[in-house]
């Protein structure tokens, strides 16, 4: 794999990295946004000190830390494939392109050293399709890093994803919240396991699981901001009918999400994207002060006591 010379030093030296996927941006939004997003959320991770690491495999070489042409490529190319665990054998093979969801970046960005991770939405059971099961739970599970998101993806089954999470040994903190956060709105009416206050709280649950020799990642919730929320009401009446059109159109497997976004956007006249923006750029500079705090807490561990 071809890691960045910046990301190489930070993980040498026991800094604050964080990874971020490339799905969201091929399949997640629309051009120009997805770039300008995508951008956005690398300088949060810098304002805060920290070294983005945006994850994609290039010509079959998986990149952990894509450069700025490249991003711009992939923001516009087409036909690039969304990797999930199945997909990463075949991309290598092939020497192809392949943008990595939440499942693909935490098995490329782990086996490079990166623990800290920003996204979106989870993955997760889809609404009455339970075979339709987004490959991200199962790597959650075996994967130990921190994975600061909203919540699962709206149109999910949200009880059901979070029923399963608990089954694969995956906690999920509130980050200000004592709820589970909806993704386009701050709470759903799901409890989180703990909530918690501060980036270093959230690295003490990290530092404990791996004391304990537990694989799975430790999920971070954290709420769109306030300004740019989308009540509740609202993001279920576009997800149903958005839902409703992909029935109607038999739309089905990984087609599903890149089907449902854009008309989700368009059913709430673009306010779900201004929602997906804020919330991608505020977990991004979360993800960051996590970072820190973990790598904080692994030099303190590492030292002896006197
Ligand atoms: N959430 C979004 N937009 C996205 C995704 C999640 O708001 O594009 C992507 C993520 O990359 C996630 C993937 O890992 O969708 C899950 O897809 P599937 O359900 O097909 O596993
Ligand atoms: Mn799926």
């Amino acid at each position: 794999m071809r890691i960045r010379r910046d990301v190489q030093q930070v993980i040498r030296e026991g800094g604050a990295a964080v990874a971020l996927e490339s799905t969201l941006i091929t399949h997640g939004l629309p051009y120009p946004d997805n770039l300008r997003v995508a951008q956005q959320m690398e300088q949060a991770v810098r304002d805060e000190g920290a070294v983005p690491a945006t994850v994609a495999v290039l010509a079959g070489v998986p990149t952990i830390g894509i450069d700025s042409v490249q991003l711009e490529y992939l923001a516009q190319a087409k036909n690039v494939r969304k990797c999930s665990r199945r997909d990463l054998p075949i991309v290598l093979a092939t020497q192809s392109d392949g943008a990595t969801t939440i499942c693909g970046t935490l098995i490329l960005a782990h086996l490079a050293g990166v623990r800290v991770f920003a996204t979106g939405g989870l993955g997760g059971v889809h609404r009455g399709k339970v075979f339709d099961v987004s490959a991200d739970l199962d790597e959650l599970a075996r994967t130990p890093m921190i994975v600061v998101c909203s919540g699962p993806k709206a149109l999910l089954d949200q009880e059901a994803t979070r029923e399963r999470l608990e089954t694969l040994g995956v906690p999920i903190l509130g980050y200000g919240t004592d709820r589970v956060p909806a993704f386009y709105s701050r709470e759903s009416d799901l409890a989180v396991d703990l909530r918690v206050e501060s980036p270093d709280e959230v690295a003490g649950v990290a530092m404990a699981r791996d004391k304990l020799g537990l694989m799975a990642a430790v999920v971070v919730g954290v709420p769109v901001p306030v300004a740019d929320e989308l009540p509740r009401a609202q993001a279920e009446e576009a997800i149903r009918l958005a839902l409703h059109m992909a029935e109607e159109q038999a739309i089905r497997g990984e087609a599903v999400t890149p089907f449902l976004l854009p008309r989700i956007t368009e059913l709430t006249e673009g306010r779900s994207l201004v929602a997906n923006r804020s919330l991608l750029i505020n977990n991004a500079r979360v993800a960051a002060r996590v970072a820190h705090s973990l790598a904080l807490a692994r030099q303190r561990e590492r030292r002896p006591t006197i």
